[in-house]
């Protein structure tokens, strides 16, 4: 047997090990490896079961991704055919699952008879996230095992699934008691199933998937779900595949799930998707960073400010059980912070994600502060005050004269130098800046700006506490707005001039949100406050634009008071959370258009689309030419999962690369050339996107 996978026979049985790291993905040379160990226990007549496990105690974590999209990933023997031949073998086969069994893992687990966990294993069918369905018996089995409704609601959500609740479904039939006997309790079923006479494949309990449904489930669930799948191909496919294993028998059902799941590879989204997936796991890769760097414990976390961001910030600690202490300057303010956090909590109660005993525990990790000696042994300190410069260099100071050596000193700006927070320190290798975004308990974008001086150790450290507290990180390097919000800059001024130029709020959101942004330019505006907006953008005027005068939109609307949806008013009117149009904003423009001398005209959708895109995307190749970003995939993340871009376009950058760079930079030299002035001062190609056109590239990197 080659080294993919283990194979014994013990006492009548074959133990099959899969025995490729990290996560015995499922490409050929394996699917090659098990076929050939399972026709060897097939064909050996002292085998009467087989037990199919993971030699690293892990199970399986599916098809092999890096295949898609290649000849490789219906290389012979390909996925949905090795599990049909198992479903053949006339002896009963055990998945042993260890820890995971996702995607094509539980599919494989799916054509076993037979199928044992343990306390900590989840299962799910995860590659609706990849822009796929599941492609190798998943939509036909699973509805067939568990009926259609609770495996249509795993597909679709793509959630993995508690051992607990999988054998209550009876995904599992067993649970061992601890990871260490499952091997062990596998076999001891396996004997059982052999000496009671067991069939290879016990019958299924929902053998006819249609029978008991309502006559118009799939009506109802169609109604009730597509709003929220907005343009996206894969939960349409996974629906249509479910409605196929309830019309057609299992044959004909494997052959059109095969068939859609073809379509499905084949898409931009899945490409997309599979982009995402990959960038995430390397933006925690860092060039020039040992990937065994020692890393700093981070067992006590300070947080500087109870307000929204502070608590916020708090939670993510708490939620990882790591304690955390709140600083305040003001008795009161700290006593309004913890109990914000404590509502925030009790409405997740509330919602059943967490339980009384959860929230007193995550409660109990959280206390207050106003004394900065308090922070002498924090392992890490997050300032959320102010966003001033003044005011973070003096909280610095404090800090600097407080901290144990070796602590790590964060910012949270959004904005600001963090050379020049770093600089009051006598440490500046200990700072960072870590800018996480609001609700900070809930977005998972964490960019972590590495400042000049930060050293190598400090960064791969918060990296790595990133994704303990269930963040993406992200490292940016220090410049105005850093990686998203430099790029929101010219992607929001695009939106403004284009209402000075006669478009809507409504009708800039409208093609935003048509390309399945979760909002527009204004509605974000409205939401996130106007009167914030405007208080950083006049702080920092200088930094943003030579001519500003796009922005005078937003300057009235805040002279006028109308800072958004907490006034009811800014972009839009608001009545409770229904938003209107508001005549009073097109006038307005009307007005500005005049002073400003900007004709008005009808603008068509496609200006409107090509205008903010292609203005976000070359802020963000610029961004990569200076170095700010280290990779296109990073840019994506962060838009993505702090901007609300659609992953399943992959986000800007590779949104860019499937739209064709040469056309985004023809785009921007057009309208450097028919906008005049304006299109003179703000459509200069990223000498970098000109660079890769010319060299005939077609994906975004550094050249
Ligand atoms: C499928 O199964 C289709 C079938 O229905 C039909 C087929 C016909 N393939 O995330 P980590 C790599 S679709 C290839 O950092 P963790 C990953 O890139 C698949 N590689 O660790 C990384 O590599 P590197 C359905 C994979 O502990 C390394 O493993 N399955 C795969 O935080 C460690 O990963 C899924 O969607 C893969 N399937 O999380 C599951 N999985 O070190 C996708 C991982 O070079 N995977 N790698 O950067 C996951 O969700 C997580 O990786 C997992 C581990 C939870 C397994």
């Amino acid at each position: 047997m080659n080294s993919l996978v283990t194979y014994q026979v013990q006492d009548s049985l074959a133990l099959i090990g899969l025995a490729r790291p990290p996560v015995n993905a499922l490409g050929q040379p394996l699917r090659a490896a098990l076929l050939q160990a399972c026709e060897q226990a097939d064909a050996d007549p002292s085998v009467r079961a087989i037990v199919i496990y993971g030699t690293n105690g892990l199970f399986c974590a599916g098809a092999d991704i890096t295949e898609f999209g290649s000849p490789a990933s219906f290389a012979a023997p390909d996925l949905p055919g090795l599990l049909v031949r198992l479903t053949a073998i006339d002896k009963p086969l055990v998945a042993a699952i260890g820890k995971l069994a996702l995607g094509g893992g539980l599919e494989l687990a799916l054509a076993c008879g037979y199928r044992i966990g343990e306390p900590k294993t989840r299962v799910g069918l995860p590659e609706i996230n990849l822009g796929l369905l599941p492609g190798a018996g998943g939509t036909q089995r699973l509805p067939r095992l568990v009926g259609v409704q609770a495996a249509l609601e795993m597909m679709i959500s793509g959630a993995p699934m508690a051992a607990n609740r999988a054998l209550e479904l009876g995904i599992l039939d067993r649970l061992a008691d601890s990871a260490e006997q499952l091997l062990q309790s596998a076999c001891g079923y396996a004997h059982e199933l052999i000496a009671n006479h067991a069939p290879a494949r016990p019958s299924e309990p929902f053998a006819d998937p249609a029978k008991g449904l309502p006559a118009d489930f799939f009506e109802r669930y169609c109604l009730e779900q597509e709003p929220r799948w907005k343009s996206r191909l894969a939960p349409r496919l996974v629906f249509s595949a479910v409605q196929a294993a309830c019309l057609l028998p299992l044959q004909q059902g494997l052959e059109r799930e095969l068939a859609l799941f073809k379509q499905a590879e084949a898409s931009r989204q899945s490409e997309a998707l599979r982009h995402v997936f990959f960038a995430e796991r390397e933006a925690g890769k860092i060039p020039g960073i040992d990937p065994s760097t020692a890393l700093r414990p981070i067992a006590k976390v300070a947080v500087i400010g109870a307000g929204t961001m502070g608590g916020g910030i708090a939670m993510n600690f708490a939620n990882a059980g790591i304690p955390v202490v709140l600083l305040e300057r003001q008795g009161d303010a700290l006593d309004r912070g913890l109990a914000h956090i404590r509502k925030t909590y009790a409405i997740s109660l509330k919602r059943g994600k967490l339980t009384e005993a959860q929230l007193e525990q995550r409660m109990s990790l959280l206390s207050g502060t106003l004394e900065y000696a308090d922070l002498a042994d924090a392992d890490l300190v997050i300032e959320a005050v102010f966003e001033q410069l003044s005011i973070k260099q003096e909280v610095f100071r404090q800090l600097d004269s407080v901290c144990k050596p070796g602590a790590i000193l964060a910012t949270n700006t959004s904005s600001l130098d963090v050379d020049q927070i770093a600089a009051v320190t006598a440490r500046p290798q200990d700072v960072i800046g870590l800018h996480f975004f609001s609700p900070a308990n809930v977005m998972r974008l964490l960019e972590v700006v590495k400042a000049r001086e930060t050293s190598a150790q400090v960064l791969a450290t918060t990296l790595k506490m990133g994704r303990t507290i269930g963040k993406i990180p992200v490292v940016s390097g220090v410049c105005f707005g850093f990686i998203g919000n430099r790029m929101l800059e010219p992607y929001a001024r695009e939106a403004h001039r284009l209402v000075l130029e006669g478009a809507t709020p409504a009708q800039v959101d409208g093609v935003l949100t048509g390309l399945d942004l979760n909002m527009g330019v204004f509605s974000m505006l409205d939401l996130a406050g106007i009167d914030v907006n405007f208080l950083v953008r006049d702080a920092n005027r200088a930094a943003i634009a030579h001519d500003d005068s796009y922005c005078r939109l937003g300057d009235e609307l805040y002279s006028l008071g109308r800072y958004g949806q907490k006034t009811a008013r800014g972009f839009y009117q608001y009545e409770g959370r229904e938003r209107h149009n508001d005549y009073e904003v097109v006038a307005l423009s009307e007005r500005l258009a005049g002073e400003l001398h900007v004709s008005r005209r009808p603008i068509e959708d496609a200006e409107i689309h090509a205008r903010c895109l292609f203005m976000l995307i070359n802020e963000g190749i610029q961004l990569l030419d200076e170095g700010i970003a280290l990779r296109a995939g990073d840019i994506d993340l962060v838009w993505i999962n702090g901007y609300g871009f659609p992953a399943h376009l992959g986000g800007p950058m590779f949104y860019a690369q499937q739209y064709g760079l040469d056309k985004v930079l023809a785009g921007i030299q057009h309208y450097r050339d028919t906008l005049g002035e304006y299109g003179r001062m703000w459509f200069t190609p990223a000498p970098l996107l000109e660079r890769l056109v010319a060299a005939g590239k077609t994906t975004i990197e550094r050249l």
